[in-house]
């Protein structure tokens, strides 16, 4: 089975565009895999221990178990309204994560790999970790990345991390897979440089942090939140369940194909964490995950292009964006304005465009165009014909590029490329429709038999765009689907597309717009 994770969100504020950027992206490529016939799982979830989490609900005077449950309901509404269809959903206080976390803490103490040591150092209350001297700047200082730094001299557990760091350099050096897109290999081979001699620190003292898995070992310590949170990929795919658990099987999940993060979170946790806590639970070099890394949405500014957060205030919030435009406007921009892996502005007035070129003018266009003349001058009938041109017969030979296109750039997660595979293709069509004008020619009745053909032309396009993009924009698809009154199309599989999927003597419906245009106005 093919199986897909994201990051799960920490709920300590309502999700962004780039939650949800990550979350469509995910969803996209799971709905692909279905639709190209394979098994596919698809997980996601929250993140809703530590710090960051009990400082916020802190803030709000509540607890945080009352907290996070709020606001966890606030992405499942978000992820909702964007039309996401996750398998899985992992939230780190489900007692049955919690038990699996436990359960690896003691096996990794029991076996002599995490340890309790006396520590005096320096202290990163945003980034909850301890810092050492490879972590100062030129200056000799912790930079502001790391925010309020305080010097802690206290007892904590430690996971031998350093007794993997060799096996980790190798892997990474010899298996190409391991990162996508390969140009950050470098980052990681750097960071694995500097992670050679620390041993990675895998508790929070109750007096600091109660808010927490606590170890098992010792009820005085809850346990690092990332140690925790990285523990969901496996946990909720069923790793170690009792028996009777409704988790799936996890020999038919693991190893993840997708690990979907951004930059970010790459190091140290992903790929410096995860494989090293992977390697001491026993999991093989073939066991490891592969690693999606999506660059970062921006937000444009005078300066040029900043990090969207919530102290500069300039975040944008994804159902907002959905409330007014649509589901299918958001999902379609937030995958086709960036290449995967690279970072992209958001900008509401490409949001715009690109929703009334591409989905309006474009596919819209056509599918209003040729259900308008099927039903004006064909009965609302696909009718056969003898007609036959040099045209019609590009049009035909473009689909075979068009779905190589498709499925070359959609196996690599380059969303966007194959969306302008599908574009490009539509777009022949309409030129088509140009190039032989149905609406002036079917005026002479001699024309009948070139009208026809035509028409179907169209019609066969619209079919076929409507299976291609359903991962992207499944409900316009759906609208158009139910339009061509073919609702066999929604169960074709990607192998079985080929020109004539439908049949001749196959009636139509009228037209509604499936995409409106959006006017700039309503976006103000
Ligand atoms: O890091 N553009 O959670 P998080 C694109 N809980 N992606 C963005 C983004 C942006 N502007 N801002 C954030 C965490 N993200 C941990 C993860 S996983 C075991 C634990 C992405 O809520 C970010 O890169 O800070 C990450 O992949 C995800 O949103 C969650 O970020």
């Amino acid at each position: 089975m093919y199986y897909i994770t994201t990051a799960i969100d920490y709920t300590n504020g309502t999700p962004h565009i780039g939650h949800a950027y990550e979350k469509v992206l995910a969803d996209v490529l799971n709905r692909y895999r279905k639709q190209k016939g394979e098994e596919s799982y698809f997980l996601t979830g929250v993140d809703q221990h530590g710090q960051k989490v009990q400082q916020t609900a802190e803030k709000e005077g509540v607890n945080p178990n009352t907290y996070v449950k709020r606001v966890t309901k606030g992405f499942t509404t978000a992820w909702d309204k964007l039309g996401l269809e996750f398998d899985g959903w992992a939230e780190t206080t489900n007692p049955l994560h919690k038990e699996c976390v436990q359960q690896i803490l003691q096996k990794l103490y029991d076996e002599g790999q995490i340890y309790k040591k006396q520590y005096k150092g320096f202290y990163s209350i945003r980034q909850e970790q301890f810092l050492t001297d490879k972590e100062r700047n030129d200056a000799g200082e912790f930079g502001q990345e790391w925010g309020q730094v305080e010097e802690r001299d206290e007892e904590n557990y430690y996971f031998r991390l350093t007794d993997h760091v060799e096996w980790l350099r190798q892997f990474v050096e010899t298996n190409d897979d391991f990162i996508i897109p390969a140009f950050r290999k470098a980052d990681v081979l750097n960071a694995i440089e500097r992670a050679e001699d620390t041993d990675l620190c895998i508790s929070r003292p109750k007096e600091r942090l109660r808010w927490g898995i606590e170890l098992p070992f010792d009820s005085e310590f809850v346990t690092f939140v990332w140690f925790d949170a990285l523990i969901n990929y496996i946990s909720f795919a069923g790793y170690n369940k009792s028996e009777g658990s409704e988790l799936p099987e996890f020999n038919s999940l693991w190893p993840a194909n997708l690990h979907i993060i951004g930059k970010d979170i790459l190091v140290p946790s992903h790929s410096i964490y995860w494989p090293c806590m992977l390697k001491a639970m026993g999991f093989s070099d073939d066991e490891m995950p592969t690693l999606l890394v999506h660059g970062w949405w921006n937000i444009k500014s005078t300066s040029g292009s900043e990090k969207m957060s919530k102290s500069i205030g300039n975040v944008v919030d994804p159902v907002n964006l959905v409330e007014q435009f649509g589901q299918d406007a958001v999902r379609y921009y937030l995958v086709r304005d960036i290449h995967t892996g690279r970072d992209s502005d958001y900008d509401i007035e490409r949001l715009l465009m690109l929703f009334n070129t591409e989905l309006a003018n474009n596919l819209g266009n056509l599918c209003n165009r040729a259900l308008n003349m099927t039903k004006r001058y064909s009965e609302g009938v696909t009718k056969e014909s003898s007609f036959d041109d040099e045209s019609c017969k590009q049009l035909r030979e473009s689909l075979d590029g068009a779905l190589a296109s498709y499925s070359e750039h959609m196996d690599k997660h380059n969303i966007s490329f194959a969306l302008e595979a599908v574009i490009g293709f539509i777009s022949g069509a309409n030129v088509f429709a140009e190039l032989h004008q149905p609406w002036t020619i079917a005026k002479d009745p001699a024309n009948a038999e070139q009208v026809h053909a035509v028409l179907n032309h169209m019609l066969e396009v619209v079919a076929i765009a409507s299976v291609l993009l359903k991962p992207i924009i499944p409900e316009a698809c759906e609208r158009i689907q139910a339009q061509l009154k073919a609702p066999f199309l929604s169960e074709l599989k990607f192998g079985e597309l080929e020109w004539g999927i439908i049949p001749l003597g196959h009636e139509v419906a009228k037209p509604k717009p499936v995409f409106p245009r959006i006017q700039l106005e309503k976006a103000e």
